[in-house]
């Protein structure tokens, strides 16, 4: 199967190197209003590998200072594995693919820039318009990173399911893009806070591929490694999950492939702990939060709730599936050479 792919590609030429077609159209042009890093262009161009980071998570997910270290960090991580960083975000306006130093600290200053929106798929073009500044959730981020070329996506946890979505209708659109945009998101898994077996059962709905990551098939729950049910697949190295990439762009699926990478498991301990707080939190009455807050608001009080606890567990689930998505990109980009 192998080498019969990789004839398909050679044989196909630039129809199976969608990269190189993004790169030729409209993003690259100036019709829209992308801007790469230098060294992310680069990357794109001579196909080296590449991932893609998220902006939320630095904008609505983390306090300062916190945010922009782990940024750095999570950056330096990507860096580590041979493939080059590319956090995804909106400056005035204009899709920046790869931010310099001060970039990131304009988005993680959040006590002097007030104006930072959190932006999911609905909110890119009207923010574009409005020439705002703004983080780009997984929804969003997957929507530009596949504009701009990139495959392999790291960040920590996935939106889903609220508890009580099936009244409230409160489904992360993290879900719906997963349905129809073809990037592999590496993540931690699916918050806690989140109704788990409902997020997987909309994703199986959706066409999402599922793939636990490591020596078990537990689904993991981004401060946990266990969340109590199991993923549908898993891989136990960068080169499988790579593999799994590469057929289904060859497969020319438009929906994406989530990796579900658990903590490590010298967290798993806290995990629980942390777990304990995520139940109180939801107990308690967040007057006047709906929609886009809920998370963020929910995220802060268990960081309260836990002396800051779970804010070290985040950074370690992030620092850890930077890693991952770093490895993956590598294996990729060594299959479509
Ligand atoms: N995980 C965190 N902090 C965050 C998020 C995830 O620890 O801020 C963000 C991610 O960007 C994710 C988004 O895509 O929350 C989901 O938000 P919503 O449920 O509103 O779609
Ligand atoms: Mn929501």
């Amino acid at each position: 199967l192998y080498s019969a792919t990789r004839t398909a590609v050679c044989r196909n030429g630039a129809r199976n190197l969608p990269l190189k077609r993004t790169l030729a159209t409209a993003a690259i042009r100036g019709n829209l209003p992308f801007e790469y890093d230098p060294e992310v262009l680069d990357a794109l161009k001579t196909g080296k590998p590449v991932v893609a980071l998220e902006s939320t998570i630095i904008t609505h997910g983390m306090p300062y200072r916190v945010n922009l270290d782990t940024s750095i960090s999570v950056e330096n991580i990507v860096r580590s594995t041979g493939a080059v960083p590319a956090t995804i975000a909106l400056l005035s306006g204009r899709i920046h693919v790869g931010l310099s130093r001060p970039q990131l600290e304009r988005i993680a200053d959040t006590e002097n820039n007030k104006g930072l929106v959190k932006l999911s798929r609905r909110d890119l073009a009207p923010a574009i318009a409005a020439k705002r500044d703004g983080g780009t959730t997984i929804a969003g981020t997957m929507v530009l990173a596949e504009l701009a070329g990139i495959k392999v996506f790291a960040t920590g946890g996935l939106g889903g399911v609220h508890r009580g979505g099936e009244t409230s209708m409160d489904v992360s659109a993290d879900l719906t893009e997963l349905g129809r945009t073809n990037v592999a998101v590496v993540t931690s898994g699916v918050k806690s806070i989140l109704d788990i077996g409902r997020t997987l059962e909309y994703l199986e709905t959706q066409g999402a591929a599922v793939v636990s990551y490591g020596k078990t098939d537990d689904f993991p729950a981004f401060y946990s490694p266990k969340s109590g049910f199991k993923s549908p697949w898993r891989v136990n190295s960068p080169h499988e999950a790579a593999y799994i990439l590469h057929a289904s762009h060859l497969l020319r699926l438009q929906s994406g492939t989530l990796i579900a990478v658990p903590i490590p498991e010298q967290y798993a301990a806290s995990g629980a702990k942390i777990q304990e707080a995520v139940e109180q939190a939801l107990l308690e009455d967040m007057p006047g939060v709906t929609g886009r807050d809920v998370t963020p608001a929910v995220l802060r009080r268990v960081v309260e709730l836990t002396g800051g606890l779970a804010l070290e567990n985040n950074i370690a689930l992030i620092e850890n599936t930077a890693l991952v998505g770093g490895q993956i990109a590598v294996e990729y980009a060594k299959m479509i050479k």
